[in-house]
């Protein structure tokens, strides 16, 4: 779907089988990376998701298991991925081609030739890692050269809009979302900070001061009492909540304790509210599995009113709120949403070789769409193995999840400041 070499499902789910103990399937999929990963496919790939599901797939096998392989397959495709940087601005193209020319190019659907603010914005994590696994600074510095320039940029209401020009530097289109388009880059934000063992102030405070604009333009409280995330398209609200936006319970949830003090129940509070916006829109539908977009006007609340938005494509978000809310709450309340997500699941999307998306979640007669997509694997399920597990199982005080849900260890104080010393020696 998003190019890429084969065996997304393969890479995606290699840390899930790893932590469910599911030996044999395990090693299979590690023999496959051995024999059969072939990285220099030819055609298009999406920069986004080869990092997110390749490289952070990669990457947490090699963190999980220690086994060199992974190690050297993440960087070497981290390699191929740098061509795409080569812009006036280094803001990378989103479509690279993997094989041996290299080439990158922006969507075709995305306007004026630019890149999406979620895809250039959902590097951070993976390139600092690759920069650790291989000591070469170069993805650190490609990254940190994406934070400057956002860093720089006026942005309207403090807001960011998900479109930006590789070439100009300049924002092409004024939609802003927590949804598609944007998401991640917000997650990378408070993450970064998370992973940097609470270092890297520049994204702490980048990652407050947007949840600021975040709060004045977009949250919202519908008449019926549900907290939602609208967009926002040049100043005017659109009233509408993507499936994807839900993650954003789980992030505001993780970042609540490092802001200010006297906001911490603040978020804490806003992150239940969301969380339970979401689940409304799961318990609303007939299926009790959640629509891909939800509305708040004309009448509705938490429910899709266009005939297009009625889909459920195994998306994780929900559930991924639930995990986040159930470690740092402890209310069994979402244990309960999480098992009736299981029930549903079971229920509508497993059928004879796995688990499919259904075209329409409020109707019982259900028609799949025959397509299990590797996030599945990777997010749906870890998250909710991990939703009923102890919570040490890979621990918050130890681990950060990719925005695919690929567990990546903190990299401690005391090894950035060796680092930074050894830089100073080989400068001097
Ligand atoms: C995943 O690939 C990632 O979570 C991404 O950030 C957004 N969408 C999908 C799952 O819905």
């Amino acid at each position: 779907m998003f190019g890429g070499p084969r065996g997304a499902s393969i890479i995606d789910s290699l840390d899930t089988l790893y932590i469910m103990g599911l030996k044999e399937e395990y090693n299979d999929a590690k023999e496959w990376v051995q024999t059969s990963l072939d990285l220099n496919s030819n055609g298009e790939a999406s920069l986004f998701e080869v990092n997110i599901r390749y490289v952070g797939g990669l990457l947490s096998a090699y963190y999980l298991t220690g086994e060199e392989l992974f190690r050297n397959k993440a960087v070497e495709l981290g390699e191929k991925l740098l061509p795409a940087f080569n812009t006036p601005t280094g803001i990378p193209r989103g479509v690279i081609n993997l094989g041996s020319s290299g080439t990158s190019w922006s969507w075709g659907w995305a306007s004026a030739g630019s890149s999406i603010l979620a895809e250039f914005g959902t590097l951070h994590l993976e390139f600092v890692h690759l920069t650790e696994l291989s000591n070469n600074p170069v993805y650190k510095e490609k990254v940190m050269n994406i934070r400057k320039l956002l860093n720089k940029i006026e942005k309207p209401h403090g807001l960011y809009p998900n479109f930006l020009s590789p070439v100009s530097g300049n924002w092409v289109q004024h939609h802003v979302s927590i949804g598609g388009l944007g998401d991640s880059f917000y997650e990378y934000l408070i993450k970064s900070y998370l992973m940097s063992d609470k270092t890297d102030e520049d994204a702490k405070t980048t990652y407050y001061t947007a949840m600021e604009a975040i709060e004045a333009n977009l949250v919202q409280k519908s008449p019926g009492g549900l907290t939602y995330m609208a967009e926002w398209r040049g100043g005017i609200l659109d009233h509408k909540m993507g499936h994807l936006a839900c993650f954003s319970g789980g992030m505001i949830g993780i970042g609540a304790d490092d802001g200010a003090p006297e906001k911490r129940q603040h978020y804490l509070d806003l992150a239940a509210e969301i969380t339970h916006t979401c689940h409304e829109s799961y318990d609303r539908s007939t299926t009790k599995l959640g629509p891909e977009a939800f509305r708040f006007d004309s009448g509705a609340e938490a429910t899709a009113t266009r005939l297009s938005d009625r889909y459920y494509i195994l998306r994780p978000e929900v559930i991924e709120s639930y995990m986040y809310m159930w470690r740092l709450t402890h209310d069994p309340k979402y244990r309960d949403w999480g098992w009736e997500a299981v029930e549903a699941l079971e229920q509508h999307c497993r059928v004879e070789s796995g688990f499919s998306g259904i075209r329409d979640v409020y109707t019982l007669t259900v028609s799949h769409d025959n397509m299990q997509q590797s996030f599945f694997l990777s997010e749906t399920l870890k998250y909710l193995y991990l939703l009923f597990s102890d919570d040490d199982l890979l621990s918050f005080e130890d681990w950060v999840f990719n925005t695919e849900a690929h567990p990546l260890p903190i990299i401690r104080k005391s090894c950035l400041q060796d680092e930074a010393t050894e830089e100073k020696t080989v400068s001097e």
